[in-house]
């Protein structure tokens, strides 16, 4: 069955792009003999971290709807910790404590796309990784000190669906973020879905990152027409200051978009010139929607431009020198190469071919550089800083490597040439990422291939499949893969860190506490009652809770303060209460502080839900709850 399939995407393959099917679908995809061909050693040794041996580099993963960040170690793929953050996590506690409840609000999950590492002079700084969530326009900031997400930013103000972030700027001045969805604005407002063309717009946001903190806010937005803006990227060099964002509706349809949405040859992208955008807000050209500064475009020459891409594309990505922007339509075989010193040149003459609702459409023709022949359904492009570009092919299951420009006038004559190589993949891939590949100097030793089906790769494990991620070494001529494995649902892109770039803390130091709250041994834990409420400071420490009986009355609230006086890396405990549906957790050097209501009369214990010490499973307790006194009762 599959090689029928195989053999005839090649002869489709060939008949679209007129190039060869240079991989072909391999199914084992490992290719050892191509390996020790380039004295590199096996497929295994490369992959293989010995026991007691680490990896050279994460990798973060989007978590998808699962809400989550998933980390790995590279090469050796496994699977290393879920850093949980649009979704509660009972194994982290997280959503459960009085502070993380607080950050998720009122929403339990959300859809997490692209992580973006934090940057400074273009790369990697090693600080914080962004996160955006497609589901409820939100984005978070997660702490590479601890690894955990420390700041939840929205719902985004007149912003629907944001997809088309986190988009990092060179210097993490800021987050940019588009909308992939359009609704009536002002939020809330109604407006018949017939009315779409007038009555609903998308939004293109600026989030700013505090440089000392990385405390997240909103800066300004530009309003627009409601195109469903898709992915992005941001500039540097040449486009330093600009970010791209493609889109899949410049039809403006608003039903059947699978057909409705695809009648054009060619979808706008937005060119936004972010430094004019905070330049124009400062000099009072936006107007106040929703507490946020909102620049029309049509009134502020200079921050926005539109340039056509062919046909229904996804990703926009920018090479590392900052000058070549890749985009893939995902209805053509080619993908378009522009030239940033072309489009600077067309905005300076005035090279524009039209304008849509008063913002210029540049003339694609003379800010083009080609149309590169990569194969069927082609998504997203990273670049290895060797001048070479792979881009991920949906419906061909390949990545094809490709040339970027400068080409010769051969290779221009017949961009065909400029494709290198193809490598199949299993199956039917989605992104695809090489460490650094948005920053100046990506690192250009692996690509992992993010594929959005795994069927048979795996052991059977019923209907919810796995999604497969695949391990290409990208170092020689040719791509080899060398390994794959398995995650929850639902990677859509990841970023790749070199391990050495941080330092994370393992144990949160007793002198930086400052919570007032913290009791740091036994002898200073405390329980106080007063009429409906009973508050204490638990210490948690090798095995034993202080205080480990707690009594309240039914209807009291409960405030517990527990802090892990441990300082010792890896000695974590829990506090969970049966039957109360309450579990923190609290690491090394950690206070977190729970508060719930004593609905239930009766004797609920309470335990330590993590093996701290031999004598781990001692360590519990039990909350009283009384029945309603008529009298004030004294406690105890
Ligand atoms: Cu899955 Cu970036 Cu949301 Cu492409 S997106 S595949
Ligand atoms: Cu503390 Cu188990």
């Amino acid at each position: 069955m599959k090689t029928s399939y195989c053999a005839s995407l090649t002869l489709l393959a060939s008949l679209l792009t007129g190039t060869a099917f240079f991989a072909g679908c391999s199914d084992s995809g490992s290719s050892a003999t191509q390996a020790s061909s380039q004295n590199k050693g096996s497929a295994a040794e490369r992959t293989y971290v010995a026991p007691g041996e680490k990896d050279e580099y994460y990798l973060f993963y989007s978590g998808g709807h699962s809400g989550q960040v998933f980390v790995a170690g590279l090469p050796s793929m496994r699977h290393l910790i879920t850093i949980p953050v649009f979704a509660p996590s009972p194994g982290t506690g997280y959503g459960f404590d009085d502070e993380s409840r607080e950050m998720l609000g009122d929403f339990t999950w959300g859809d997490v796309h692209h992580p973006g590492l934090s940057k400074t002079d273009g790369m990697y700084d090693g600080r914080w990784l962004f996160v955006n969530d497609n589901a409820n326009n939100r984005v978070a900031r997660i702490d590479l000190r601890d690894f955990k997400t420390k700041q939840i930013l929205g719902p985004i103000p007149n912003s629907s669906g944001n997809h088309g972030s986190s988009f990092v700027t060179e210097n993490s001045e800021y987050l940019l973020v588009g909308t992939r969805f359009s609704v009536p604005l002002p939020m809330g407002r109604f407006a018949p879905v017939e009315d779409y063309a007038d009555e609903f717009n998308g939004m293109v946001s600026g989030l700013k990152v505090d440089p000392e903190s990385g405390d997240l806010s909103v800066g300004w937005q530009i309003i627009t027409p409601p195109f469903n803006w898709d992915l992005g990227s941001t500039g540097k060099g040449p486009s330093s200051g600009w970010a791209f964002w493609t889109s899949y509706n410049t039809e403006m349809a608003h039903t059947k978009l699978e057909a409705n949405a695809s009648q054009r040859d060619r979808d706008y992208a937005a060119f936004v010139n972010w430094r004019a955008a905070e330049a124009a807000v400062k000099d009072g050209k936006a107007d106040m929607l929703d507490g946020v500064p909102v620049i029309d475009p049509a009134k502020v020459p200079g921050v926005l431009y539109y340039v056509p891409i062919g046909k229904s594309p996804h990703g926009i990505d920018v090479d590392p020198s900052g000058r070549w922007i890749a985009a893939s339509g995902k209805l053509q075989p080619t993908t378009t190469v522009f030239d940033f010193e072309k489009v600077q040149a067309a905005i300076d003459n005035k090279e524009f071919q039209a304008e849509f609702r008063g913002v210029p459409v540049l003339n694609y023709d003379v800010i083009v550089e080609g149309e590169v022949p990569v194969g069927l359904g082609p998504l997203h492009t990273q670049y290895d800083g060797k001048g070479n570009a792979y881009t991920s092919l949906y419906i061909e299951s390949a990545v094809a490597k490709w040339k970027l420009p400068p080409w010769t006038d051969a290779e221009k004559a017949n961009l065909e040439f400029t494709v290198l190589d193809k490598i199949g993949v299993h199956y039917n891939i989605g992104h695809l990422v090489i460490g650094g590949s948005d920053t100046r100097a990506p690192y250009g030793d692996w690509l992992v291939a993010m594929n959005k089906l795994s069927k048979g790769r795996h052991l059977s494990v019923g209907p919810s499949q796995p999604e497969s991620s695949q391990l290409i070494d990208i170092t020689g001529r040719k791509m080899e893969m060398v390994y794959e494995s398995f995650t929850d649902p639902e990677p859509h892109f990841a970023q790749i860190l070199k391990a050495d770039m941080i330092q994370p803390i393992e144990v949160y130091p007793k002198a930086e506490s400052n919570n007032p709250n913290a009791v740091w041994s036994l002898s200073d834990a405390t329980y106080t009652r007063e009429p409906g409420k009973v508050t204490a400071k638990v210490a948690a420490v090798r095995s034993q809770f202080g205080p480990d009986k707690i009594t309240a009355e039914v209807g009291d609230t409960v405030v517990l303060h527990i802090t892990n006086v441990e300082q010792t890396t890896d000695i974590i405990h829990g506090f969970a209460i049966s039957g109360y549906d309450l579990n923190v957790i609290i690491d090394p050097g950690e206070t977190k502080s729970v508060t719930f209501k004593a609905d239930k009369v009766g004797v609920f214990p309470f335990y330590c839900t993590n093996f701290c010490s031999a004598l781990h499973q001692e360590m519990q307790g039990y909350l009283e709850v009384k029945p309603a006194s008529v009298t004030t009762a004294s406690v105890d």
